[in-house]
C-alpha cells in the first residue's frame, strides 16, 4: 500500500544520506541504521512514486519486440517466457555481487557551484551505496530461454546490435508512462561483468523502496539502468525507448548551454549522443564534508581525511588513492580500509543479515567501492583545497582537475574534492 512517503509522479522520493554517515560502513545499510537520528543512509532516486509489490504475485516476462531481426543464430525471435518470483529463486544458481549503485547525477553540486548552472536535483556526494546483491545472473536467465552461449567463448561476441531492454510498468514516471532502461546484449552475456537480477539486497529481500521484489544491478554501470520494480525483458534491435536512456542520462556537448538549446541544436536526436553507460572513475572527500569547514589537527599536528572511491566500469577495483593539500604539488599515498579482505568478517549494524555479520569475499572488490583513510602532517592554514585522485585495475583515473560541464550535470569526477578548508 502506498503511504505519504512514496512520493508522487510530480514529487518522487529523491534523497541522500549525510557523507559522513554515509562512509560509516562498507555495505550501505538500506534501512534506519539504529541512531538516534534514524536516518537512512543508502540513497533514493525516484522518477515516479516507490511501488510496494507482491513477491508471490509478481512475475517477470522475457520476450523480444516485433522489430527484432537477429544478426546471429545466438539468439531466438520467439521468445516468451514467464518467471515467477519463487522461479528465480529456486532455477538459478544464486549469485552474490558486492557493487556500488551510483546515480549518474552524484556530485552535481559541485559542478552547479564551481562551473555554471545546471539542470537537474541539487545532489552532493551521497548519491551513491555498496552493497551485497544477490539473485539469478541474467547470462543464466538469458541462457535458459534460449541464448546460445558457446562453450569457451567469453560471452562478449555474436552479440552484436541486439539490445536487452528492462521494464518497469508498475506506474508513470515523470517524464514517460513506464520506466525503462537498456544494455547490449554482449554486456549482460559477459561472465564477468555478473549483470543480475537482484532479489536480495545485503543478504535480506529487497526493499520496497530499492525495487522489491526485482531489479536488474549493472556492476560498473549509472544507477538508471538498474530498474526497481522490473517486470518485463525485451531482447530487440533497438536500444530501450524509454525517455531515461532516449533524452536524459547523457554528457551534452559544452555548446548545449542550456535545454532549449540542446534542442535547436538537434542533441538529443536518436543516435547524436550515446547514453551514459559506465560510471567514470571517481573519488570523494567525505571528511571534512563540506566547503568551508573547519578540520583539527591532532596532537602530532597530523589530520585524517577520509572518503570513498569507485571504480570505472567493469576496470576495478580502485588500486590506490591519494589526497592533496596544496593543488597537486604533493601527493599522500591513502590507506584503502580492508573491509574487502580475505577472512574479514565485519559487524555492519542495520545491514540486515541475520546475526549482523557480513563476509566479504576476496576479489570481489571489482564493482565496489573502497573507503579510504589519508593522515597528513599539515600546519594552520586557511582556503584550502583538499584534493583526491584515485586508479583503478583498469589504469584510469581522474582526469579533470577542477571538473568540466555539462547541461545535465552528469558524471562529475573532479580532482577538487572540497574547497575553502581551514585547517586549525
Ligand atoms: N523503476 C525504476 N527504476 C529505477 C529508477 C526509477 O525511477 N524507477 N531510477 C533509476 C535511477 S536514475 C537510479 S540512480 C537508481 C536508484 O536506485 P535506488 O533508489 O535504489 O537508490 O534506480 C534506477 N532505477
Ligand atoms: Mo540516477
Amino acid at each position: 500500500m502506498a503511504s505519504n512517503t512514496d512520493g508522487t509522479v510530480k514529487e518522487p522520493v529523491n534523497r541522500e544520506p549525510d557523507t559522513t554517515d554515509l562512509i560509516s560502513s562498507f555495505l550501505t545499510p538500506s534501512k534506519s541504521n539504529g541512531s538516534s537520528k534514524s536516518q537512512l543512509v543508502a540513497y533514493d532516486r525516484n522518477h515516479g512514486p516507490i511501488q510496494h509489490l507482491s513477491a508471490t504475485k509478481h512475475t517477470l516476462t522475457i520476450q523480444n519486440d516485433s522489430s527484432f531481426a537477429p544478426k546471429s543464430n545466438s539468439v531466438p525471435s520467439n521468445l516468451s517466457t514467464t518467471l515467477s518470483i519463487s522461479d528465480l529463486k529456486t532455477e538459478f544458481t544464486q549469485h552474490s555481487v558486492t557493487c556500488a549503485l551510483q546515480c549518474a547525477g552524484n556530485r552535481r553540486h559541485e559542478m552547479r557551484d564551481r562551473l555554471k548552472e545546471v539542470s537537474g536535483i541539487d545532489w552532493g556526494d551521497g548519491a551513491v551505496m555498496n552493497a551485497v546483491w544477490t539473485g539469478p545472473l541474467l547470462r543464466d536467465v538469458l541462457q535458459r530461454v534460449g541464448v546460445v552461449v558457446k562453450a569457451g567463448e567469453t560471452g562478449t561476441t555474436g552479440y552484436d546490435g541486439v539490445h536487452v531492454q528492462f521494464e518497469c510498468n508498475a506506474t508513470k514516471v515523470q517524464d514517460d508512462d513506464w520506466y525503462g532502461g537498456s544494455i547490449p546484449l554482449g554486456v549482460a552475456m559477459d561472465p564477468k561483468r555478473e549483470v543480475m537480477l537482484a532479489l536480495k539486497m545485503n543478504y535480506s529481500p529487497l526493499p520496497p523502496r530499492h525495487g522489491h521484489p526485482l531489479r536488474t544491478i549493472i556492476p560498473g554501470m549509472i544507477g538508471a539502468r538498474s530498474v526497481k520494480w522490473l517486470d518485463t525483458i525485451t531482447l530487440s534491435a533497438q536500444e530501450s525507448q524509454n525517455f531515461y536512456q532516449q533524452h536524459d542520462y547523457k554528457i551534452l556537448p559544452p555548446e548545449a548551454t542550456w535545454p532549449e538549446k540542446a534542442e535547436s541544436l538537434g542533441l538529443w536526436e536518436k543516435g547524436r549522443v550515446p547514453p551514459m553507460m559506465d560510471v567514470k572513475i571517481n573519488s570523494v572527500v567525505a571528511v571534512p564534508g563540506a566547503d568551508e569547514k573547519e578540520i583539527r589537527r591532532d596532537q602530532d599536528g597530523m589530520l585524517t581525511l577520509k572518503g570513498y572511491a569507485i571504480p570505472g566500469g567493469a576496470d576495478g577495483p580502485v588500486v590506490n588513492v591519494h589526497v592533496s593539500l596544496d593543488k597537486g604539488e604533493t601527493w599522500h599515498e591513502a590507506r584503502i580500509l580492508d573491509d574487502g579482505d580475505e577472512n574479514t568478517t565485519t559487524t555492519y549494524s542495520g545491514v540486515g543479515a541475520g546475526d549482523g555479520k557480513v563476509r566479504v569475499e576476496k576479489g570481489s572488490l571489482k564493482f565496489s567501492w573502497v573507503l579510504w583513510e589519508a593522515r597528513v602532517r599539515a600546519d594552520p592554514a586557511e582556503d584550502v583545497s583538499v584534493w583526491s585522485k584515485a586508479v583503478d585495475a583498469g589504469g584510469n583515473t581522474q582526469e579533470d582537475l577542477e571538473g568540466s560541464w555539462n547541461l545535465r550535470g552528469v558524471g562529475f569526477n573532479a580532482v577538487e574534492g572540497r574547497r575553502m578548508i581551514r585547517i586549525v
